[in-house]
C-alpha cells in the first residue's frame, strides 16, 4: 500500500473522519475530487434561480446570498422561515437536486454513520468578504432525527459549532475547500454560525465562499 502508484487507489477521498462531538463528523477534503463537477452542477442551478439576500422576519437583508434547488428551498421574509416548493422570486420550482449533489450528500452521511440519507432540500449559501452567519439553529426541518450536510466550497470560513443553549461559548472550526460536516443525532439542534469571511480569491470560486447544507426538509 506504500507503492506509490496504487496508494492512492485504495486510500479514503482525502482525511479521516474527525468527530467533533457526538454525531458531528467532519470528512475533511471529502469532495475534493468532484468539486469541478459540484462547482458546475451549482453554477447551472444559479443560472436558473439566481442568488438573492433574503430579508429577515424582523427586515434586515441577510448578508448572505442564497439560492436552493431540490423540491424544496429554505425561503426567509417578514412572514418568516420556512421550506417552500416555489422560488417566490420567480413562482416557479426550484431546480431539480442534480446527482452530483445528491450522491455526496448521501455518500457523506453514510460515511459518518447515517445510512440512507435521501435530501430533498439544498440551500445554497455564497459568502462575498465579511459576510457572515450569526448563531442560530436549524429548526425548520420537519424531522429532527434526519442529519443535515453541508459542503464548504471556495474561500475559507471559520465555523462556530455552539452547544444546546444560544450562550454555551462555541469551538471555532476552520473550514475549507472541499470540507464536508455531517450534523445529526445528538448534535443535530445545536447552535451554530460562521465568522465574518476574509477578503480573498479561490482558484475554483473566485471572492466568495459557497457553502450548501442538504436536509430532508418535508
Ligand atoms: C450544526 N449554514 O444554512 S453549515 C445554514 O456555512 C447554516 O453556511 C452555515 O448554518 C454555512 O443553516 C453552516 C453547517 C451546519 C449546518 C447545520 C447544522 C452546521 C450545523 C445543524 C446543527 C448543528
Ligand atoms: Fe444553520
Amino acid at each position: 500500500m506504500s507503492d506509490p502508484h496504487t496508494a492512492d487507489l485504495f486510500a479514503p477521498p482525502a482525511g479521516e473522519p474527525q468527530v467533533l462531538a457526538p454525531g458531528a463528523v467532519l470528512l475533511p477534503g471529502a469532495a475534493l475530487d468532484d468539486a469541478p463537477a459540484l462547482l458546475a452542477a451549482i453554477r447551472d442551478i444559479l443560472a436558473r434561480a439566481p442568488l438573492r439576500q433574503m430579508v429577515t422576519r424582523g427586515g434586515f437583508k441577510m448578508s448572505v446570498a442564497m439560492s436552493n434547488c431540490g423540491a424544496l428551498g429554505w425561503i426567509s421574509d417578514r412572514r418568516g422561515y420556512r421550506y417552500a416548493p416555489l422560488d417566490p422570486e420567480r413562482d416557479a420550482p426550484w431546480p431539480a437536486m442534480p446527482p452530483v449533489l445528491q450522491a455526496l450528500a448521501t455518500t457523506s452521511a453514510t460515511r459518518a454513520g447515517f445510512a440512507g440519507f435521501v435530501p430533498d432540500a439544498c440551500l445554497i449559501n455564497r459568502y462575498a468578504p465579511g459576510a457572515r452567519m450569526a448563531l442560530h439553529q436549524d429548526r425548520d426541518e420537519a424531522d429532527f432525527d434526519q442529519p443535515i450536510v453541508s459542503l464548504s466550497l471556495g474561500l475559507p470560513a471559520v465555523f462556530l459549532f455552539g452547544g444546546f443553549e444560544r450562550g454555551d461559548r462555541p469551538t471555532r472550526i476552520p473550514l475549507g475547500h472541499g470540507d464536508v460536516l455531517v450534523w445529526g443525532g445528538p448534535a443535530r439542534l445545536r447552535f451554530h454560525g460562521v465568522l465574518p469571511v476574509k477578503d480573498g480569491t479561490h482558484p475554483a470560486t473566485g471572492a466568495c465562499r459557497l457553502n450548501l447544507t442538504f436536509r430532508k426538509a418535508g
